[in-house]
């Protein structure tokens, strides 16, 4: 199926600044990662930032670990939006693991997609658990972290936010730790140009399990509480302290898990319930299609695409309305937004004074 539409040029489109570049999580140098919730440079997602589209929904194969009451054995606490309360969460207790599932799945747009809730009182009272994604609920892929606490915390010890990363429980109550589904495609490409320090074992669980896992579908979230007492290790082999040996709630609290980004509806069955002819409502859910002249002489089209792992966009340029050809950008930038993600493409400037189109296939 194909679907041709026309553009008008030359429009105002506000840009937002340059797309970050990522960050890398593989070097054994990395020591400090993002500080406490309120700090400058965080990256704690408060449960009422509207970047939350969904929470989850339901849960899978809870398995309680040692030393938790029954009073704080009820899962459902976990689902629908977080309270940020101390007594609204389910405790995995010592060793203890959940899964859970969405309304309608997590997908990997640029940026973090999902981040997990815990209870903490307080910014350095933290339980952590490790975060694994499936696509199927049986193969899970575990993110790359580090713990760089250097020593046993005992059973209400401090942690050092800066010393946790890619760990669920880093902030506060009320905070969501984010998580960033790209990191397990860098991470696996990492690993095969042999450019990781990972331990063996992580690497392992990465190469059995990442070759099934959709990045754009993700059905299933997995969170292991970790054992603070030195025999948990990290992706790199560290011992991962956290407090031990807390009792009655032993581990890891789980408040709630907010979707950022929710997984991809494929075109056909988006189609099935709306009127046909709809490509680039499906593409561009609404959001305009614009183009302006840079000042640094090239001429920008850009367009705010919500759903385009389903639609690939090319773009065909013409002097006169009728003879079209392929136009090659000089350069491409995505961004994402809240919603959606922006790209913007870049054309010299000799490209003035023509007309462009993009091209709407479903891939
Ligand atoms: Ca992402
Ligand atoms: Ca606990
Ligand atoms: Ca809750």
């Amino acid at each position: 199926m194909k679907k041709q539409i026309l553009i008008g040029m030359l429009l105002l489109l506000p840009m937002v600044g340059s797309f970050a570049a990522g960050e890398t999580y593989y070097a054994t140098d990395y020591l400090l990662s993002a500080p406490e919730a309120g700090e400058a440079g965080t990256t704690a997602i408060h449960m009422s930032s509207n970047a939350i589209v969904a929470w989850a929904d339901g849960y899978t194969n809870m398995q309680y670990g040692t030393d938790v009451d029954a009073t704080w054995m009820t899962p459902e606490k976990a689902l629908g939006p977080a309270e940020g309360t101390s007594s609204e969460i389910v405790s995995l207790g010592r060793g203890g693991t959940i899964t859970l599932t969405f309304p309608a799945g997590i997908g990997n747009r640029p940026g973090a997609d999902f981040a997990v809730f815990e209870n903490s009182f307080s910014d350095t009272f933290l339980e952590l658990a490790f975060v694994e994604v499936s696509s199927d609920g049986i193969h899970f892929v575990r993110f790359p972290n580090y713990s760089n606490t250097p020593d046993p915390v005992g059973a209400y010890g401090d942690l050092w936010t800066r010393w946790i990363h890619n760990l669920a429980g880093k902030y506060r109550q009320g905070y969501g730790t984010p998580f960033d589904l790209e990191e397990l495609r860098t991470a696996y490409n990492a690993q095969l140009a042999g450019d990781t320090d990972f331990s063996a074992a992580f690497a392992q669980q990465l190469t059995n399990n990442f070759p099934l896992l959709d990045l754009n579908n993700v059905t299933h979230l997995r969170l292991v509480d970790i054992v603070g007492d030195g025999s948990v290790l990290d992706s790199r082999g560290s011992v991962i302290y956290d407090p031990y040996a807390t009792t009655g709630s032993a581990g890891f609290d789980l408040d709630a898990v907010g979707v950022l980004n929710e997984a991809f509806v494929p075109y056909a069955d988006w189609a099935a319930s709306h009127p046909p002819g709809n490509l680039q409502e499906y593409a561009l859910t609404g959001v305009p299609i614009l183009g302006r002249s840079e000042s640094n002489g090239f001429v920008a089209l850009g367009y705010c695409a919500n759903r385009w792992a389903s639609v690939a966009i090319s773009v065909e340029v013409s002097l006169d309305l009728e003879s079209w050809s392929n136009a090659v950008p000089e350069s491409i930038e995505q961004q994402a937004a809240p919603d959606f993600i922006q790209t913007k493409l870049l054309f010299p400037a000799d490209a003035l004074n023509r007309f462009y189109r993009l091209i709407f296939e479903v891939q």
